[in-house]
């Protein structure tokens, strides 16, 4: 039984040249995910899984409850929040996007969390570099309620934060803080080394470039629409 399956990336492997060159993207995709998505796969074949949401995001939200032994239990969280992260990093990066830049709503609430767009730049970046080791950075939507005012109007509190290996800001139980994710960056070394060697900071610089805010923003919008 094949569960989930190796989502194909939404542009040509070539296509976020030359911020993000072609062989990283397509070992990225098809080696490093695609192992995930067997190892996972196998995982759900050895323990008989059924009734399995059919989207990952889903999956992964519920999967402290997942019935597992306790022996294999990282291992589950590892390649599940290893699909997941990178079905989502992936829908995130837009070649036409290039230098586009938060709008409308979802810009007000950037600026009213952190003040401007720059500074949610700034204070991403700090975790980026400042996260040792394989991991994640997210921008979150804080699920709890919490709002924030701006001229009579209420947003959603967002926050950023990293997390390590695969964990995702969504695994209740797992991954604290808890959030629904509306933007990540891959901080693992296969995500640039190949051309960027040590210059992480410029991979991670050249990753703003190439953000969709557009798809930002369908995320911010659903997750706003979740809990407010
Ligand atoms: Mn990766």
């Amino acid at each position: 039984m094949t569960a989930y399956n190796l989502v194909d990336l939404p542009y040509a492997v070539d296509a976020l040249e030359p911020y993000i060159d072609a062989t990283t993207m397509q070992l990225h995709h098809d080696r490093h995910m695609g192992t995930y998505v067997s190892n996972l796969n196998k995982i759900i074949e050895d323990y008989g899984y059924t009734n399995l949401p059919e989207c990952i995001f889903e999956f992964i939200g519920g999967i402290r409850f997942a019935t597992i032994d306790s022996k294999d239990r990282s291992r589950l969280v590892f390649n599940a929040g290893g699909v997941a992260n990178h079905q989502l990093f992936f829908s995130l990066l837009d070649p036409s996007a290039v230098d586009s830049q938060p709008e409308d709503e979802l810009a007000v609430a950037i600026n009213a969390n952190f003040g401007s767009f720059e500074k949610l730049q700034e204070e991403f970046l700090q975790a980026a570099m400042g996260h040792l080791g394989s991991g994640w950075a997210w921008l979150c939507v804080d699920p709890s309620g919490k709002k924030i005012a701006v001229k009579d109007r209420l947003y959603p509190t967002l926050f950023v934060s990293t997390t390590n290996n695969h964990d995702n800001p969504s695994m209740i139980g797992i991954s604290e803080p808890f959030g629904q994710p509306i933007l990540c960056l891959d901080l693992w070394e296969h995500a640039y080394y190949l051309k960027y060697q040590n210059r992480k900071r410029e991979f991670f610089d050249n990753f703003w470039k190439i953000v969709s805010w557009k798809k930002v923003a369908e995320l911010y919008d659903r997750a706003k629409c979740e809990r407010f």
